[in-house]
């Protein structure tokens, strides 16, 4: 009968998930005792525990009130915010309520009448509790998302501040970094901070609201797309330097940089449509308890862990009074599948080594494996090892204060932190894989046709005024080439030559004797009267000449 329970109690923790259970009452040869297991406890709806802090003061709308106006219907600004009526107020604890079927409540800033100072707001969540995320961050926006904002993290209840993910619909204008996708790490850069346009750009304000920190993406790295592999992710979240810490915090704050801009430039005229408005933060992690607690529970204000093992503190962060036979350690997911306790000990006491059950369901009696501390297969991975440059450099270095390795010295015209994108004046050869020597084409933009040396990602150039063509080495109709394109002198359509005289090339009309100007519509006789001896049409009044090319003009039009 007791080895029935006891089975039953192994199977427990198996049916339940991983690291759910802290201990267990099991019967072995020597009789019934308590196994210790590592844990942890449940993923939570975080946005239930924090306190939030909007700044600067002031940001928030409806004090005085104002009106604002959205980026569908620019000039039908009927809605209003006001702080004095709970039916028009926009405080920001209606980030993290529950909202009705439908209808979203949300935290909304002033509008940004101080344009062009720029309009700016700091959006800071606290728990005063380290959380590990389990899952993605997503915040909600209405009536459009930020083209700029950051977030940032700390893990020291506020004190020092590290960027996390930067956001832009366009990374290198907004923070000289390149775009990248979360989707395109790889193990060895899964902590990687780094730049993306994928949640900043605008596609309507209803249609796409939220802003996402992709926790997801980057634990698929190692447990694959639907998140199988738990054990992978666990082995690595205890080897390699710096993970388990990169989705930990204590803190998080969005830096609001530049609001929605409705696909367009600012309009200054309209300002009103112009402002922050979060309807939802939704932050999905658990209490890091050291795996040393699986309840998490919110006593005075603040989560706290319900630690277990002897050990104490509100992360379980050292041994209880009279257990430091042995200094404090965490608990550890390895070996797998049930991890190592690392409890504390009393004096004497006979857990100083970590107790492993046996793995396999056909074990008799579930014997003890005695192994001694630290015997986890622990291989350190150096992040900054890592240096993916497409074969375009073989040299990285480590920016600390971004937290990001980036290649140095790209060859073959790359340049970027992994040498991924093309120096400027070049563009992507799209027959190339990204490691070939040619996947970088020189734009070969005509200087004196185009605006610059840069291209797009198709080749073509930005031209100057008349002209045209890929490289802007052609004339548009109506333009001649000259060291440039310039609009044409004359032709034969409607920038006749006048009183007979013949247009070349289209830059200028040879004229008669008798005749001058650019059209040869003036007879020289007005300007000096000796030309006029003889001369057919001598004594023709200016207002004559005049009236004349008038009248051929009016012909030519009249002959299109
Ligand atoms: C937002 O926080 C940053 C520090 O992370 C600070 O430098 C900045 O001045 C704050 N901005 C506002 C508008 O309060
Ligand atoms: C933070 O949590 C600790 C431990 O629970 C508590 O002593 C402290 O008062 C809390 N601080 C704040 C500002 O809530
Ligand atoms: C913690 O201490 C208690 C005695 O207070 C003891 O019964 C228990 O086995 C200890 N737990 C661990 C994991 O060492
Ligand atoms: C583009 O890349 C292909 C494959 O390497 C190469 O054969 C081709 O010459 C390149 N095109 C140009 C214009 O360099
Ligand atoms: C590059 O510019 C040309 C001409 O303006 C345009 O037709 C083409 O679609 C552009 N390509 C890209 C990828 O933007
Ligand atoms: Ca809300």
């Amino acid at each position: 009968m007791l080895r029935l329970v006891a089975l039953l109690l192994h199977c427990v923790p198996l049916a339940m998930g991983q690291y759910d259970i802290c201990k267990s009452w099991v019967t072995t040869d020597d009789g019934p005792s308590w196994e210790f297991y590592a844990c942890q406890p449940k993923a939570m709806r975080m946005k239930d525990y924090v306190t939030v802090r909007v700044d600067p003061a002031g940001i928030t709308c409806g004090d005085p009130p104002e009106r604002f106006c959205t980026h569908e219907n620019p000039y039908l600004c009927s809605d209003e915010c006001d702080a004095s009526n709970p039916d028009l107020a926009h405080p920001p604890k209606l980030m993290f309520d529950s909202e009705d079927e439908g209808l979203a409540t949300y935290w909304q800033s002033v509008t940004w009448r101080r344009y062009p100072e720029p309009l700016l707001a700091n959006i800071t969540l606290s728990w005063n509790k380290s959380i590990e995320l389990t899952d993605d961050i997503v915040i909600t926006f209405e009536y459009g998302r930020p083209t700029i904002m950051m977030l940032e993290k700390s893990l020291d209840n506020g004190r020092t501040w590290h960027p996390y993910q930067y956001y832009a619909d366009d990374c290198m204008e907004a923070f000289s970094m390149p775009a990248r996708r979360v989707r395109d790490l790889s193990t060895t850069s899964a902590n990687r901070v780094l730049c993306t346009e994928e949640y900043s750009r605008w596609a309507g304000s209803k249609k796409e609201k939220t802003v996402r920190f992709e926790v997801r993406d980057r634990f698929a790295i190692f447990a694959g797309p639907d998140l199988k592999n738990m054990d992978n992710l666990y082995t690595r979240l205890e080897s390699a330097k710096g993970l388990k810490d990169f989705f930990t915090v204590t803190d998080l704050r969005m830096r609001l940089l530049r609001p929605a801009l409705g696909g367009t430039y600012v309009q200054r005229e309209n300002l009103y449509k112009y402002f922050y408005a979060v309807s939802n933060i939704e932050v999905t992690g658990r209490c890091k308890c050291n795996l040393h607690a699986n309840l998490c529970t919110f006593k005075e204000g603040s989560l706290q862990c319900e630690c277990e093992h002897n050990t104490t503190g509100q992360d379980c962060g050292k041994c209880k009074k009279n257990f430091r036979s042995r200094s404090w350690r965490a608990g550890s997911y390895l070996p797998l599948p049930n991890g190592s306790p690392n409890a504390c000990a009393a004096a004497g006491s006979a857990f100083g080594t970590i107790s492993i059950r046996a793995a396999h369901p056909s074990s008799k009696s579930s014997k003890l494996i005695r192994l001694k501390p630290n015997a986890g297969p622990v291989a350190p991975i150096e992040s900054y090892r890592d240096c993916e440059c497409y074969g375009h450099s073989n040299r990285c270095s480590y920016i600390d204060f971004l937290n990001v390795v980036t290649c140095v010295s790209c060859k073959h015209n790359t340049r970027g932190q992994h040498c991924q994108h093309c120096r400027l004046g070049f563009y992507r050869n799209s027959s190339a894989e990204l490691d070939d020597e040619n996947v970088c084409i020189e734009c070969n933009c005509n200087q004196i046709g185009s605006m610059h040396d840069r291209c797009n990602e198709t080749g073509y150039c930005e031209c100057r005024e008349g002209a045209t063509g890929p490289k802007c080495d052609d004339c548009l109709p109506n333009y001649y080439w000259r060291q440039g394109c310039f609009p044409n002198v004359c032709d034969d359509e409607l920038l006749l030559c006048q009183n007979g005289g013949t247009c070349y090339q289209n830059q200028r009309c040879i004229c008669p004797v008798g005749f001058k100007g650019v059209l040869c519509q003036q007879s020289r006789c007005e300007v000096d009267k000796k030309d006029c001896d003889g001369a057919p049409g001598a004594g023709g009044s200016l207002g004559t000449v005049a009236l004349g090319v008038l009248a051929l003009q009016l012909r030519a039009w009249g002959d299109l």
